[in-house]
């Protein structure tokens, strides 16, 4: 019976795991490309009220694509996070409205230049603070790894500020605006759009930006070079044709639309919900996706793990409390970030998103599993495995038929547990640019900067399904006991 519910856990897990690689490789007779993005740079790169990913480089890239004849597949993510997929050829190109620096040019290959930019900086819209001297001694809150934040760091220590990171563009602005940090220093066009729909920021320096310089695709320094020659051939095309000016239009105009949603929409816990309910579903269903193949693969590693901490072979016993002591040591987000650009930038081999955080789950939550086994095992009473021993079973026998029975009953409360650290710990997979429950959260936020609803709707979200897998816990527990 219970062997039975083990292969149909093996089976669905290994459903999961193809289904969840397959869909990551099209097949199409055009060449289709992996092209990574920022998340939220709008009116780059961002999500409109239906949770279409839009703005101007996503309709330029769409455009471009289509007349220059190949296809791509567009990965959301953190700007960082962007550029380091390309770095370590994880992703074949990157639009994020990244600028030209010629510091980035020892890494990367540009395509022509896209758009004109330069540095503004801004503080909150009632500020007192006016001229960069003013921010002697305060913070200033930055993007990672941006031209902006480039430019702040080289002028620090003149004006004697402090700076502070954060990952994305919307959690710099809350942290001006909340008043945490005195100002931040980024693209001119988009501090002015974010300024335009509503963002309670001042732009200083809006006639004279620092650095001015111009934005454009990327690719790993000397790959794909036929990639950034179908660019620029797309790009010369949509400029003549007129489509270029068509899409900056559509989002720079004076008459343009916001793509916030009405105030109605947003105003509301309801409001919200039912504008996103698609989004918070397609973000509730990855997580749950990598929860139960997280949580089936964990298992398994961490029972294999455990039994391996009590084998009588002094190797195998070793590599078990190595294995456990590696990856319970290492943060999971370090794991995850080493898995999914550590590696591949070492070996130049690809793999997806979605396996490297699934591995990082399994490393990661296997050893704690691993732990508790090995715990729930010894503190079988040693008198078991003798009294079985004597009655002529051998070592594997006893193991099999006395201890880990009775230890596996010890430890469901550990499992229950460890279950729902691996449904909050996928979470953190965002940072990678899966989509699932946070990562939606942080999209709809930049969207309609409503940070109190949205992350009281996410946090709700996450205690109904905690509260159901608890619940389907208990019954497990009880069936077994029974
Ligand atoms: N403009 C930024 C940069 O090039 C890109 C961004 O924040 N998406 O650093």
């Amino acid at each position: 019976m219970k062997k039975g519910l083990l292969t149909v856990l093996v089976a669905l897990s290994a459903l999961f795991a193809v289904f969840g690689l397959s869909k990551e490789t099209a097949s199409a007779s055009e060449p289709n490309y992996t092209i990574t993005s920022d998340a939220t740079y709008a009116p780059f790169d961002f999500q409109d009220k239906n949770n279409q990913y839009i703005g101007i480089d996503q309709d330029l890239l769409k455009a471009i694509a289509k007349a220059a004849g190949f296809t791509v597949t567009v990965k959301p993510m953190a700007f960082n996070a962007a550029m380091q997929s390309v770095a370590s050829s994880q992703a074949d190109g990157v639009i994020a409205g990244t600028t030209i620096t010629n510091e980035r040019k020892a890494v990367y290959d540009f395509s022509d230049p896209y758009y004109k930019t330069g540095i503004a900086w801004a503080t909150a819209k009632n500020s007192k603070i006016k001229s960069l001297s003013d921010l002697k001694g305060k913070t200033v809150a930055l993007k990672t790894g941006t031209a902006g934040a480039e430019y702040a760091e080289s002028i620090k220590d003149q004006y004697g500020f402090k700076i502070t990171y954060f990952s994305d563009s919307d959690t710099v602005y809350r942290d001006v605006i909340n008043g945490n940090s005195v100002a931040t220093f980024a693209d001119m066009p988009v501090l002015q759009y974010t300024i335009k729909n509503g963002t309670a920021l001042k732009v200083q320096n809006s006639k004279d930006p620092f650095a001015a310089g111009d934005l454009g695709f990327a690719v790993k320094k000397g790959q794909n070079a036929e990639l950034l020659a179908d660019f620029n051939k797309g790009l010369a095309i949509i400029k003549k044709n007129g489509t270029y000016d068509k899409i900056i239009n559509k989002y720079l105009d004076a008459k343009a639309e916001t793509f916030t949603g009405s105030a109605k929409d947003n105003s509301t816990v309801w409001g919200i919900l039912k504008t996103n309910r698609s989004a918070f579903w397609s973000g509730l269903k990855q997580t749950m996706y990598l929860t139960v193949v997280g949580i089936i693969l964990a298992s398994l590693w961490g029972l294999l793990l455990g039994v391996m901490g009590v084998s009588k072979n002094a190797f195998v016993r070793g590599l078990s409390t190595t294995v456990i002591y590696i990856f319970r040591g290492m943060p999971m987000l370090v794991l995850a970030f080493f898995l999914y650009i550590g590696i591949p930038a070492l070996l130049g081999t690809k793999i997806s998103a979605w396996s490297a955080g699934i591995l990082t789950l399994v490393l990661n939550e296997g050893a704690y599993t691993g732990a508790f086994v090995r715990g729930g095992f010894q503190s079988v009473d040693s008198g078991q495995m003798e009294a079985a021993r004597s009655l002529g079973l051998s070592h594997g026998q006893a193991m099999r038929k006395v201890i880990i029975p009775q230890g596996l009953r010890l430890m469901v409360p550990s499992f229950i547990n460890q279950f729902i650290i691996t449904l909050k710990d996928t979470s953190l997979l965002s940072a990678i640019g899966i989509l699932e429950l946070t990562q939606t959260g942080t999209l709809i936020v930049t969207r309609n900067s409503q940070g109190f609803r949205v992350w009281a709707i996410v946090a709700m979200i996450y205690l109904v399904v905690i509260t159901l897998l608890t619940w389907f816990s208990n019954w497990v527990e009880k069936r077994m006991n029974a």
